[in-house]
């Protein structure tokens, strides 16, 4: 029987499993990347594991997010993060070269490689036919050690596309029909493999705004082929030779098939709070919504076809007076090719305020929109608060939606705005790599500044447990939620004391205080518990404040398996009993060890205010029960040491 892109790509890179959708596999990771938000936790543990240079074939350091500098923090941690690059043999995009999806895919990726970023749009990567993975940084950490990495085989679906893209509907409105019709949790535990006669009418950025949102379904990744498109793009980044030729076997079979036919698709908008929260743009045209901001930018929106369209919408017009246009070009490429073109000039001339190639708005890093505000983005992401502006309306749309309701000053239609100007991806792009510092071989000192503090460490798990209930949330809690980020919070991602009083207070403004004064204790939630980013922290930080376990509906794969990392345990909770437990209530856990040890699948727990018992489940391989156990994987590697 033939076999999928995606299980030819796990199959030669299988070092542990049988692919099996469910079972734990082990994968042999070619390329990481990392960026600062993640990458200086990334690059402690890493130190910690006293490796002379990375293992990996490539690892790249990129800086995207915490670019604001409104204090020495950020700057201390881009000088830690340069340090560690050059000691350690990783490449280092220095601040201002780009976001790192967009870099990598430009300079770095590979067809048939995999990848594993501390990042949850990695993904990306699928784009050119890369099996890219996001993952807490200490997976990472592991992986540029020349360990595996460790997830459950997911099950394939086959993303069946026919048909042709309209005029000004784009490969935005593709991920956004599949978030509309699966949800937020509808990809946990698969992977969307591209197929059909549809795939070669997208071009290589377009195929990656679909990986990179794919990461909004909760899936653990998505994928293209590698083919002749994918050729062009490589070649014209002068990189002909990183190309070759992939696919399904004609033969191949799926767990599931989607069929989507492009023909058939209008201009899509996600509305808050949730991507895929979405309606077709008309149907809100119609209603006159005025907007205030409108955001260009972000990994999944920034290539240089996607700011030519925009550009060219603009040219000799200027936006709504009552709109703020903002554009965050994806990389230095880009924003470069734009200058020397004049686009960029039509940009300004037509009222934008250009912003560096960065993160930027997308992670709150200024720009937040004014009280209530509209706010309409090319982003991934329209959580709660993530703007900076709790009550502020963020819709996620393509550039071309985007910039037809920055002229109009109301969500517009872009199909109302004419001719849709045609921009041809170029025959070769502008290279300069000058912003990406190369490993060398000399001897440097690590800088160290003030505010990168060393990693809090975990005590194994007690025999047996009893603790508060500290919190109960509903469905869908993101990580943003958990661990908030935004210009104020985000610098301090180096120093988990210090972050750590921040945990949940978008929920509530006293958990911190309050899990401090019980000394820790327990967290309930509803379904697909922590989607969202893959930063860690949302459990390293919960883990200094003494949470020892996390009892859910269901968990989203990246949070579930950082949980596991920081020592804190993945409960099941079964809908009934979730309604029964009530924030306060006191659950104790009779020999915890011993139970988890004899990998039934159940744990009891006594519910002591309420005098009942409750039963829990969990689904953990032998090897992340061994972590927990060990308080964590830090410590279950220093004893397999
Ligand atoms: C995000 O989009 O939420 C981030 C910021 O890029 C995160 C990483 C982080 O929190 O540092 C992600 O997507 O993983
Ligand atoms: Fe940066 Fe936003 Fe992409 Fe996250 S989603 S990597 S914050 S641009």
């Amino acid at each position: 029987m033939g076999l999928n892109l995606a299980q030819k790509i796990i199959k030669a890179h299988l070092v542990e499993g049988t692919m099996e959708p469910g079972k734990e596999i082990a994968l042999k990771i070619d390329q990481t990347l990392t960026q600062d938000a993640t990458g200086t936790m990334a690059y402690l543990q890493f130190e910690a594991m006293d490796l002379p240079k990375v293992r990996t074939e490539l690892s790249v350091s990129y800086v995207d997010h915490n670019t604001l500098q409104t204090g020495f923090e950020n700057a201390d941690d881009h000088l830690f993060l340069q340090s560690i690059a050059q000691k350690y043999g990783i490449y280092f995009s220095r601040p201002g070269n780009g976001i790192c999806h967009q870099v990598h895919l430009e300079r770095f990726g590979k067809p048939g490689k995999t990848l594993l970023g501390s990042d949850s749009h990695t993904p990306t990567g699928g784009g050119i036919g890369m099996l890219a993975i996001g993952a807490g940084g200490l997976d990472v950490a592991v992986a540029m050690g020349g360990g595996a990495f460790y997830t459950s085989m997911p099950k394939i679906v086959n993303v069946h596309l026919t048909g042709e893209l309209k005029p000004w509907v784009t490969a935005k409105d593709i991920i956004l029909e599949l978030l509309r019709r699966l949800t937020v949790k509808g990809g946990v535990g698969k992977i969307f493999e591209y197929t059909g006669p549809g795939v070669a009418t997208l071009r290589v950025p377009q195929r990656a705004t679909i990986t990179n949102m794919g990461a909004e379904l909760g899936a653990t990744t998505s994928i293209f082929p590698s083919d002749e498109v994918t050729r062009e793009f490589l070649a014209a980044q002068g990189r002909e030779a990183d190309w070759q030729e992939l696919s399904a076997d004609s033969d191949a079979t799926y767990d599931e098939v989607i069929e989507i036919n492009l023909s058939e698709l209008e201009p899509l908008i996600a509305q808050p709070h949730s991507p895929d929260n979405v309606v077709k743009v008309k149907e809100l045209a119609a209603k006159d919504i005025a907007v205030n901001q409108v955001a260009i930018g972000s990994c999944t929106n920034s290539s240089y076809v996607d700011l030519m369209r925009v550009a060219k919408a603009l040219q000799g017009k200027r936006v709504h007076p009552d709109v703020s246009l903002v554009i965050s070009p994806g990389s230095k490429q880009v924003l470069t090719m734009l200058a020397k073109n004049g686009a960029l000039a039509d940009l300004v001339q037509a009222g934008a305020r250009i912003l560096e190639c960065t993160c930027g708005p997308c992670i709150g890093m200024g720009q937040a929109p004014p009280t209530n505000g509209v706010s309409l983005r090319t982003f991934n992401r329209n959580f709660e608060g993530r703007s900076g502006t709790k009550s502020a309306h963020v819709y996620l749309v393509s550039p071309e939606v985007a910039v037809a309701s920055a002229l109009t000053g109301k969500i517009t239609d872009p199909r109302e705005l004419g001719d849709y100007p045609e921009i041809e991806e170029p025959n070769s792009f502008l290279i300069d790599d000058g912003m990406i510092l190369p490993p060398t071989d000399e001897d440097v000192e690590i800088r160290r500044g003030p505010n990168i503090k060393s990693m809090p460490v975990q005590e194994p798990l007690p025999e047996s447990y009893k603790g508060k209930v500290l919190l109960k949330v509903g469905d869908n809690i993101t990580t943003d939620h958990i661990m908030p980020a935004g210009a104020k919070i985000l610098p301090l991602r180096s120093n988990v004391p210090a972050l750590s009083q921040h945990v949940f207070e978008q929920v509530d403004q006293t958990f911190a205080q309050r899990a401090k004064e019980a000394g820790g204790g327990i967290i309930l939630g509803g379904q697909n518990y922590g989607q969202g980013s893959s930063r860690e922290h949302a459990a390293l930080c919960p883990m200094y404040l003494g949470i020892k376990a996390v009892l859910a509906q269901s968990f989203a794969r990246i949070h579930k398996a950082n949980l596991v990392n920081f020592g804190i345990l993945p409960l099941v909770v079964s809908p009934e009993d979730y309604e029964k437990i009530a924030q306060g209530d006191e659950l104790e856990f009779p020999d915890l060890r011993q139970a988890l040890s004899a990998q039934t699948g159940e744990i009891q727990a006594k519910n002591l205010t309420q005098g009942s018992t409750i039963t829990l489940s969990y689904e953990l391989s032998d090897r992340q029960v061994a972590v927990i156990l060990a308080g964590g994987l830090l410590n279950y590697t220093k004893n397999k040491a």
